[in-house]
């Protein structure tokens, strides 16, 4: 019996903090854990620890909409975000764990001249750069999806779309517990329920992290925080660009499964996808005001229902049956935040908005490369802090899956 349970195990029981480690990774979620797991796996880094206050997944890695994609605006996001889904696309297997990760293809749709301007300047830097994605037309959109309601009466006609095959939808908790097992199997220590509640500096440097549990000595600080970034920075007195808002979603009752590409309207600000257990699962935009609050409002049900039946009018009598928000750190230009800071040794991945779920992968593999060598990876060296100092924003806004 003992035995079973040995090969069943996810990861080991936490156990008492350490004095010290190497590095400290604040935020349990899927980009923290992947932080530790690259950091074992490429770097031979095991003294490591994840800090979550909560449980691992809780954050914004569990309460996303699982859409994975690289089809931004910008040469920078498009390149990072494509390495993203090239990882994506073999971790199951690396990480030998089922993460459902369906590549339907990815519907942009573009109700104006304007909008059908924006796909087309998306899908040639894609292109460029190896992604595929490319405009297509109201035909080639019933196509792809006949049940969509693609006829011209309706408030928004839909004019085309940016196609982009490779995108999809992923089980986001099995993303979390793949990559926890993995980071645990590394030697790395995953403490939940483990609150930071300060981080010293000495002289210039990072030195510890103070939590509801007791002091650890460490030279370095990954600050994964999500939609807490903000909170742990203050700690160190690093100032970042970053408001804070709630992106919401929800999921209908399961229904047969019709629904096979994931289909987003910036216009009409809504997105859904049909999930493997045949829910639809409808988002909207960040809401235009800053909270930590994680309580779903009526107002974003009412209009993202409105919005969803224009485009399905046969999912008029569909339930639904729960709703959620994430919480979203937003950047001046809509594009993450990673890398080294003024504080030598404190390091940050935040500013993710509503792509950071998607970014996971890559995330890891380039912080950790930062914290072994501390070198930055050139595929993060655009989304440094300083740039926003430099005047050289890389602005994404366009690639927003609803307009922010
Ligand atoms: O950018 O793909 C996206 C997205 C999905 C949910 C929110 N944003």
């Amino acid at each position: 019996m003992k035995d079973i349970f040995r090969k069943q195990r996810m990861w080991r029981a936490a156990g008492e903090l350490k004095d010290s480690y190497d590095a400290v990774v604040i935020g349990g979620g899927s980009h923290g854990l992947a932080t530790a797991y690259y950091l074992g796996k490429h770097h031979g880094m095991s003294n490591v620890c994840v800090l979550e206050k909560s449980y691992i997944g809780s954050g914004a890695s569990g309460r996303n909409t699982t859409i994975i994609r690289s089809n931004y605006r910008t040469p920078e996001g498009a390149r990072f975000y494509r390495r993203s889904v090239e990882l994506y696309e073999r971790l199951s297997q690396e990480l030998d764990f089922n993460l459902m990760f369906s590549q339907i293809g990815h519907l942009t749709l573009a109700h104006s001249d304007r909008a059908m301007i924006t796909m087309a300047e998306r899908a040639e830097v894609n292109q460029l750069l190896g992604i595929d994605s490319r405009l297509i037309y109201t035909d080639d959109v019933k196509e792809i999806c006949p049940e969509i309601d693609a006829s011209g009466d309706v408030t928004w006609p839909i004019l085309g779309a940016l196609y982009h095959g490779p995108g999809g939808i992923i089980r986001h908790d099995a993303v979390v517990w793949a990559y926890a097992r993995a980071a645990d199997r590394q030697g790395a220590e995953i403490h939940q329920n483990t609150e930071v509640t300060g981080i010293d500096v000495t002289n210039g440097r990072v030195s510890g992290v103070q939590t509801n549990r007791g002091s650890i000595a460490c030279d370095t600080v990954v600050n994964c925080t999500a939609g807490w970034s903000t909170t742990i920075a203050d700690m160190v007195q690093v100032d970042l660009p970053i408001w804070t808002s709630i992106l919401q979603a929800f999921v209908t009752e399961p229904v047969k499964p019709f629904l096979d590409v994931v289909i987003v309207s910036s216009q009409m600000h809504v997105y859904l996808s049909q999930t493997d257990r045949g829910e639809f699962l409808i988002g909207a935009e960040v809401e235009p005001y800053s909270t930590y609050s994680n309580r779903g409002t009526l107002p974003f049900l009412e209009s993202s229902a409105r919005h969803v039946l224009e485009l399905f009018p046969q999912l008029s009598s569909c339930k639904i049956l729960r709703q959620w928000t994430g919480i979203c750190d937003m950047s001046p230009d809509y594009s993450p935040i990673m890398g080294v800071t003024e504080v030598d040794g404190f390091l940050v991945d935040c500013g993710w908005g509503t792509y950071g779920f998607k970014a996971a992968p890559i995330v890891g593999v380039t912080l950790a490369e930062l914290v072994a060598t501390g070198k930055t990876p050139d595929i993060i060296e655009p989304f440094k802090l300083e740039r926003f100092y430099a005047d050289r924003p890389v602005s994404e806004l366009a690639a927003a899956a609803v307009s922010h």
